[in-house]
Formats: structure tokens, C-alpha cells, sequence
């Protein structure tokens, strides 16, 4: 698995009731970075100090909060034409949309997934650096770039909604995804979560049953350490962030983690950790039997919340 197709998540909008206590949230005090604001559209544009990207998180001012689209960087033009006839002979409709129309962005291509979710794919997009530089890069940006959570980059999203084993299935065999981690049903054997690597990471991407289509159950970052997870916990404390659950350690992926709420109720994450995947890790299975270990590994009380709270 030389990284040559689906690359990352690459960019993810967010619908927030009201942009004031959006950017108090996520530029104040999780410290992303805004690059860039259009008011017109009601939507802001940041980015996490080690992306090297113009922008990896858009907040859109709307009536209900939830997700707007997500979409993956691939690593070139071609992989975007192999994959929307790959797309297309699958039997889901593509749409093209001009380089340009997403500002910073070269061209892309759209479609929706089975669990109601509308995707993207690009290949390019401007770089603006992490402001470390290319040459003699050092390992620590400037005081004051690093702030808030301390957040490095955008790592994954988890989505809520029906059909997700059908969701998993274009992901596997489309987009060359490996399912890493599977949370099932005891007795129905029914997939419950389902977590996908285009990567090393335990997952890039996963999903989670739920009944209605199109549903965002959270938007996870990476931290650099357990110690700076935990660094986060007191600064969501001094803010009063509402929080859902941690810290704790997910059995699924092994990440150290705490969840949490924007105000308009959007689940966020911040994480750091998880096993190293490779293509040939065996798919690991988690049943009902053990909703809590595969939870929270730390105090083995699963949370009801995981399976209901979502926008
Ligand atoms: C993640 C993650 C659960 C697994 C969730 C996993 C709650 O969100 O980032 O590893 O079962
Ligand atoms: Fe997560």
C-alpha cells in the first residue's frame, strides 16, 4: 500500500446555528486556525497547524446543525478519473464541479453514499504550510500557533445512518479501503459500526447504524500525545465545554480520547494514539457482549449516547 490512491480526509463542512459561538469554539478555544471568512455565504475556513493545506474544517451558519458534505484528497487527477468510472460502473451518479467553485480547491467530483451522506474527492487544493517551512523544517512552530487543544490535524469522521454495510462495501471495493475494526450485533450478527483505513491509521473514516440517512455523529482530531489529550481535557474544563465521554481509551482503534460538543450540539473529538494498520491486519470483530470494553476500554461502561446522539 504505497499511498498513490484516496489519500485522507481532506475536508469536512459543518452546519453551526450561530457562526459567533461556532468561531469562540473552534478557533478560540480549540485553537484551530481561521485562514479565511466569507461572510456572504455565512462560512469560515480553518485549518490545524500541521496541515499543510489551505483549509481542512468549513463552518457554515444554517438552521439546523449536522453535517453539509465530507470529502477525501486523492493523490492525483488521474486517480480522480480512475475512481469516478470506477464510481459510475458501481451504479452511483457522479457530478462534476469546476476547479474553483470550492474556493482554494481544484476540481472535484460528488456523489452520495447509501447511508445518506454526500462525499467529495479532490486532487488538489493550495498549499499554505504548517510555518515550519520545507528546509531545516525544526519540530516546534512559533509561540502562538499551536494553541487551545493543541490540535495537529483533522484525522477522521464517524457518520450515522442506514445501510452503512452497503456505505462500507463502495468504500472497500471502490475506493480500495481495508476494514479495520467491525462492532456487530451478539446475536443478529448485524453490523452495528463499521471502521475504514486507507492507511496506517486504524481508521479514516467509519460509521455507525443509525435510522436517518445523512447523519454526523463526530468530527475527530489528532493531538501528539496521551499527555496532551489530557492537557485538552483541562481546557475544555476551563471553557466549559459540555462534555460526552472521557478521558478514556477506545477498545475500537486504541485511541486515547474525550468527546465533546460545539454549541450547536456537533460531537467533536480529540485524540491521539491508536495501532499501527496495515492492509493484510486482519479485520478485528467486537460484539454486543462487549459494548463497553470496545467503548471505553478504560472504565468498561458503554455509553448509550454512542448509539443515539448525533446531528
Ligand atoms: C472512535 C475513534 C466506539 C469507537 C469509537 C471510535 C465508541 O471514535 O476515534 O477511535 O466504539
Ligand atoms: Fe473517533
Amino acid at each position: 500500500m504505497a499511498l498513490r490512491g484516496v489519500l485522507r480526509l481532506g475536508e469536512v463542512a459543518i452546519r453551526v446555528l450561530d457562526m459567533d459561538s461556532a468561531r469562540k469554539h473552534y478557533v478560540d478555544h480549540m485553537g484551530l486556525i481561521e485562514v479565511m471568512a466569507d461572510d456572504s455565504e455565512r462560512k469560515i475556513y480553518c485549518k490545524a497547524w500541521d496541515e499543510h493545506d489551505h483549509h481542512s474544517i468549513v463552518l457554515r451558519e444554517a438552521d439546523e446543525a449536522g453535517l453539509d458534505y465530507f470529502a477525501f484528497k486523492v493523490f492525483n487527477d488521474q486517480v480522480l478519473v480512475d475512481l469516478e468510472a470506477r464510481i459510475s460502473a458501481y451504479g452511483i451518479e457522479v457530478s462534476r464541479i469546476d476547479a474553483g467553485v470550492y474556493p482554494k480547491s481544484g476540481r472535484r467530483i460528488e456523489f452520495n453514499l447509501p447511508s445518506g451522506h454526500r462525499m467529495q474527492l479532490y486532487a488538489e487544493k493550495e498549499q499554505i504550510g504548517n510555518t515550519l517551512g520545507t528546509r531545516n523544517p525544526g519540530v516546534i512552530p512559533d509561540e502562538g500557533v499551536v494553541r487551545g487543544l493543541c490540535i495537529n490535524r483533522l484525522d477522521h469522521c464517524l457518520l450515522g445512518g442506514p445501510n452503512i454495510d452497503e456505505s462500507a462495501k463502495l468504500f472497500r471495493e471502490v475506493f480500495d479501503f481495508d476494514l479495520s475494526e467491525r462492532i456487530e450485533d451478539e446475536e443478529s450478527r448485524d453490523s452495528l459500526a463499521l471502521f475504514l483505513s486507507c492507511s496506517t491509521k486504524p481508521h479514516d473514516i467509519a460509521f455507525v447504524i443509525q435510522p436517518e440517512p445523512g447523519r454526523f455523529h463526530h468530527v475527530s482530531f489528532l493531538l501528539e500525545s496521551p499527555t496532551d489529550v489530557i492537557h485538552a481535557a483541562d481546557m475544555i474544563g476551563k471553557h466549559r465545554i459540555p462534555v460526552d465521554v472521557g478521558p478514556n481509551r477506545h477498545g475500537v482503534t486504541r485511541g486515547n480520547t474525550i468527546y465533546f460538543f460545539d454549541p450547536s450540539g456537533n460531537r467533536n473529538e480529540v485524540f491521539s494514539g491508536g495501532y499501527v494498520h496495515y492492509p493484510d491486519t486482519p479485520t478485528l470483530t467486537w460484539d454486543t457482549s462487549q459494548m463497553g470494553p470496545a467503548q471505553f476500554s478504560q472504565d468498561n461502561i458503554p455509553r448509550e449516547s454512542f448509539l443515539t446522539v448525533v446531528t
